[in-house]
């Protein structure tokens, strides 16, 4: 009984010798590691978050409905959004980008103008812990500089309009091809995806071929160039989307032809406009490329920000819409 009160003093000493020699020796004691433990970290919600939306410009139907969704979904939400527009011009993105690290956003979400250059940028948004996320179009950058792509498959968007043309024209055509922006993902595959499917038909020609950035303006400026070259050889007009095929149109009736029926037209995107076109008989059909992705982005941007692991690429579900009933949907269309 007496020997063992005496080791009572010895005893408690030795614990917290062990437990004050314990923290000395090692750099995180358990109590620190639970605290820098993922699990352990105060979730954020969607009122906590600052996100960046470094967007490229206003050149066409789809963008414009892309920023109000962004906007309405951060609103909705309660998301800080940051918002800017580099009215197609790669600096002034990559300006708002290092504004954005500046500012020590949560998520930076950029939609890249074009494929190239955008390395050094995110590898600084890395370097200072911000995650970058591509929404809509794609960067050519190592995996490890943004954490997921969400957006469409432009590569099948390209081989769908393909399929369309072939059957619109029973595979026998002059096509002139009105191209996005240069080096921009959806233009690089939808000039790929096109073509891929055009091997398979011989007797389908792309004549002429070039850029019309995106815009109505440029694309009828582009199509009165083909016109005044090639005139009524051409049967079919292809544009990487449909605001150039409105300006397509445009110089199409001014040439004294008939767009849709003269000249059948594919373009991509489906926005309302090419619904109007469609209705008027002056548009042979749309493939799909859906802008709405706000709520998706945020959702994303949510789970980066806590991190969490999401797939590399979240892909948009679409479809193609023709001239038959596009009166019952276009009031359904929502951009
Ligand atoms: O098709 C076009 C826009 O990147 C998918 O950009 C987007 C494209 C869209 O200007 O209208």
């Amino acid at each position: 009984m007496r020997v063992s009160r005496a080791w009572i003093p010895v005893v408690t000493l030795a614990i917290i010798f062990a437990v004050v020699g314990c923290e000395r020796s090692s750099p995180l004691t358990p109590a620190k590691e639970a605290a820098t433990a993922p699990d352990a970290k105060p979730k954020k919600t969607y009122q906590d978050l600052i996100v960046g939306y470094a967007q490229l410009g206003a050149e066409s139907e789809w963008r414009s409905a892309n920023t109000v969704s962004v906007k309405e979904a951060a609103e909705a939400l309660g998301v800080e959004l940051k918002f800017s527009d580099a009215q197609q011009k790669q600096e002034n993105q990559i300006k708002a980008i290092h504004s954005l690290i500046a500012q020590r956003v949560d998520v930076i979400g950029v939609a890249p103008l074009t494929e190239t250059g955008w390395d050094e940028v995110f590898t600084e948004a890395k370097a200072a812990g911000i995650p970058i996320i591509l929404v809509d179009r794609r960067a050519a950058v190592p995996p490890d500089l943004y954490a997921t792509l969400m957006g469409s498959d432009f590569l099948e968007e390209g081989r769908k309009a393909a399929r369309i043309m072939a059957d619109l024209t029973n595979g026998q055509a002059s096509i002139v091809e009105l191209v996005g922006t240069i080096d921009s993902a959806p233009a690089n595959d939808r000039y790929k995806g096109f073509r891929e499917v055009l091997q398979s038909y011989p007797d389908m020609k792309i004549i002429d071929s070039r850029s019309g950035d995106f815009t109505v303006a440029q694309g009828k400026e582009v199509m009165e160039g083909f016109l005044k070259k090639h005139g009524k050889t051409i049967t079919a007009v292809y544009a990487h989307n449909d605001d150039m095929a409105l300006g397509a149109i445009k110089a199409i009736e001014a040439y004294g032809l008939r767009p849709g029926v003269d000249i059948k037209i594919v373009s991509v995107d489906a926005a309302r406009g090419a619904f109007e076109a469609m209705i008027a008989g002056k548009l042979n059909a749309t493939v799909e490329c859906n802008p709405l992705l706000g709520p998706r982005f945020l959702e994303l941007a949510l789970k980066v920000a806590n991190g969490e692991t999401v797939p590399k690429w979240v892909p948009s579900e679409e479809g193609v819409f023709f001239p038959d009933n596009a009166k019952e949907i276009l009031p359904t269309r929502k951009y």
